[in-house]
């Protein structure tokens, strides 16, 4: 650390000032060709800003200590995540088969993309989720008549197609998209499509198991009451990076990512080991992923990531976000002690 800090302080002075950091930023943010990736002077000044905490322009020896502690060596190793999401036979040729939706992808071309990463990447964990429901399931339009509709419901029990969305009577209410059973537990639809690999060591989690609530995320059901053990898992290996794929794209994956950077992990989304649903939502789910500064990736660009030799400034400053928001909390939490 003190070699580095000296090596980047270049004129002596015992501090680094913006110029210099930035002198750090391009040796970070590089790809393994060392090809360095821009970061715009906003993005920039905003990082150094952070870690010049006594706020006097310079980042010195002790600011830069946490620097290097907090941000730096996450960004150099990052403790690697693999989340692949629902990749089971209903959705590729079940009940649920997404190529009968309206952008009819085949949710079998995960498959290929998916097990080269497994068997060419050293991720730190690999996680399967299982949309994994009881037969009673407010999702299934086959369960339609279980529950009673509110009055507010844009289509009621006689109109309500596939793919509609319904709203329940309850307190609060509960909006609802309808789909066909699926994944049932312990059905054939609910396992894993049999060429997955499934490593040794997997991690196996379970969602939507609850009748009255959906749960695309596999962190949380889809009106946050219940989490599912992910987030204590994550925790509990200190991940940094979550790295997800699976089926389908603007459902599931696109709701767990968007919960992986609210908690604020660097999330990297797999593009093409996603297929989904409704090509307007997957575009909307893309968006969604960058403005939260995650970052989309294909399949061949994850080894170098995974291995730190490919760093994204996008996942930098996610991070940079994350130091300050954690700051800030120790700030509001040292003016009650
Ligand atoms: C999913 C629809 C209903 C998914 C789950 O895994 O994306 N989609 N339940
Ligand atoms: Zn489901």
């Amino acid at each position: 650390m003190d070699a580095c800090f000296s090596a980047f302080d270049k004129d002596g002075d015992g501090f680094l000032n913006i110029e210099e950091f930035d002198g750090i930023c391009k040796g970070l943010f590089r790809n393994d060709r060392g090809i360095v990736y821009s970061l715009d002077t906003n993005t920039l000044e905003h990082i150094f800003n952070i870690f010049d905490t006594k706020k006097d322009g310079l980042i010195d020896r002790q600011e830069f200590t946490m620097c290097w502690n907090k941000w730096i060596k996450t960004i150099i190793r990052p403790v690697n995540i693999f989340l692949i999401i629902d990749v089971q036979n209903d959705f590729i040729s079940g009940s649920l088969n997404i190529s009968n939706c309206s952008a009819q992808q085949n949710g079998l071309e995960v498959i290929e993309p998916i097990n080269r990463l497994l068997d060419t990447v050293n991720f730190d964990s690999v996680f399967y989720s299982y949309d994994w429901h009881p037969t009673d399931h407010i999702s299934f339009i086959e369960n339609l008549n279980l529950r009673p509709l509110d009055p507010s419901s844009p289509v009621n029990v006689e109109t309500a197609q596939l793919y509609d969305t319904v709203v329940f009577e309850g307190s609060p209410k509960i909006k609802q998209r309808l789909w066909p059973k699926h994944c049932v537990q312990d059905s054939w639809g609910a396992q894993l499509y049999k060429d997955l690999k499934v490593v040794d060591n997997a991690m196996k989690i379970y969602k939507g198991t609850i009748s009255d609530v959906d749960s695309y995320s596999v962190f949380w059901d889809n009106k946050k009451l219940t989490q599912t053990t992910l987030g204590t898992q994550l925790s509990q290996l200190n991940a940094t990076d979550i790295y997800v794929c699976g089926l389908a794209y603007d459902v599931c994956v696109g709701a767990t990512a968007a919960d992986a950077l609210s908690i604020g992990y660097r999330t990297i989304l797999i593009d093409d080991c996603c297929r989904g649903v409704n090509l307007n939502d997957i575009e909307k789910t893309k968006n969604s992923v960058i403005k939260n500064h995650g970052v989309i990736v294909q399949s061949n660009e994850v080894k170098t990531m995974v291995e730190g030799r490919d760093r994204r400034p996008e996942l930098g400053y996610k991070l940079a976000l994350e130091i300050e928001k954690s700051m800030k909390k120790d700030i509001e939490k040292d003016k009650f002690n």
